[in-house]
This record gives C-alpha cells, structure tokens and sequence, in this order.
C-alpha cells in the first residue's frame, strides 16, 4: 500500500468524468488499497480514485471514529437512485479543497448500487452522513466539487485563496 498526492484544485484532473471499471481484479484492488491508505494519511473520511489522478469510477470510504474499528468501505461503479425529495444541510470539506468549509444540501437518503472490494453488487439504501459523503463522492467521478454549489463569488474566492498556496510565484 503506497499513499499517494491528492491533487488540490484548481487542477483539470479534478474536472474529469471517470470511466467504469470493466471488472475488479488486482489492480482494481491495489488501487482501493492506495486509496484508502492516502485518505487515512490526510484524514478525510472518503476519496474518489480521480482526487490521487485515476479517472476510474472507484470511491473508498471510512466513516468510523477515531478511537473505532476501522470500517473501511470500497464502491465501484456507483450508480444513485431513488433520491429524496427532503434535503439535508451538512458542513462539507474536501481533501481537493484544503481548509474551506461550507453548507451543502443534498438529498436525505438515496439508493447506492455498485461493486464491493470483491466485485460483488450490492444495494444500499443510505441516509445521513453516508448519504453526504457519497453523494460528495459521487461527484467527483463527474468532474464536479462541492464548491461548484456556491455562489460565483464565494467560488472564486476559494479558488484565488487555493491558488496562491499551489501556485506559488517564482522569485529570481
Ligand atoms: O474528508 C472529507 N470530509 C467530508 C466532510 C463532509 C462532507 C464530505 C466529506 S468528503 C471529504 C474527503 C473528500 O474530499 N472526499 O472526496
Ligand atoms: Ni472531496
């Protein structure tokens, strides 16, 4: 297990649709591995294979506690379903994000279907922070982020701030 760089917006990558996997072998499986090992390393709670620069439509996730069993949770191929017509409003971060913070509404509950670590379908049927998180994830494998929700203004900000951290000017 290798951690891996997240890459940090504004990067094209992060704009990417991810492709669905055609099947989950071992290399599948050593990509989820990487992932999760990076999103333990920067302590986020969900990353999609597109955030470490691999447009595969694979998300990991790991919603325990700190001081919990570790509960790690792997989705290939997602698809959502049945999304709620009640919203909810949870504080959202994001590893692609550094340090920025906001209010996103999205669905309360929804349906999740997709491939387990061992290509297995499985159904889910998600509420609270799991219905967030994966609904986050989800939109990374379109190329979206959460602060696309945002108004232009509060958008730009965040990416000027961003900006002048990754892009640090050259001085001679
Ligand atoms: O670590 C993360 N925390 C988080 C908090 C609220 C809503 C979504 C998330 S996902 C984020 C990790 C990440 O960027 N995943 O793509
Ligand atoms: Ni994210």
């Amino acid at each position: 297990m290798t951690v891996k760089t997240i890459l940090t917006e504004p990067n094209k990558l992060l704009r990417q649709v991810s492709q669905p996997v055609a099947k989950v072998g071992k290399e599948e499986q050593q990509l989820m591995d990487d992932m999760l090992e990076t999103m333990y390393s920067a302590n986020g709670i969900g990353l999609a294979a597109i955030q470490i620069g691999i447009p595969k439509r694979i998300i990991v996730m790991d919603l325990s506690k700190e001081n919990e069993k570790k509960e790690p949770r792997y989705f290939v191929n997602p698809i959502i379903s049945n999304k709620d017509t009640l919203k909810s409003t949870y504080e959202e971060g994001c590893l692609s994000v550094p340090n920025q913070f906001a209010e996103i509404e999205r669905p309360k509950k929804c349906d999740i279907e997709y491939l387990d670590y061992n290509g297995e379908k499985k159904i889910l049927n998600v509420e609270g922070l799991l219905a967030t998180c994966i609904q986050h994830e989800m939109d990374h494998l379109e190329g979206i982020l959460f602060i696309d929700y945002l108004s232009k203004l509060k958008k730009s900000m965040i990416i000027k701030k961003l900006s002048k951290i990754k892009s640090p000017r050259i001085v001679v």
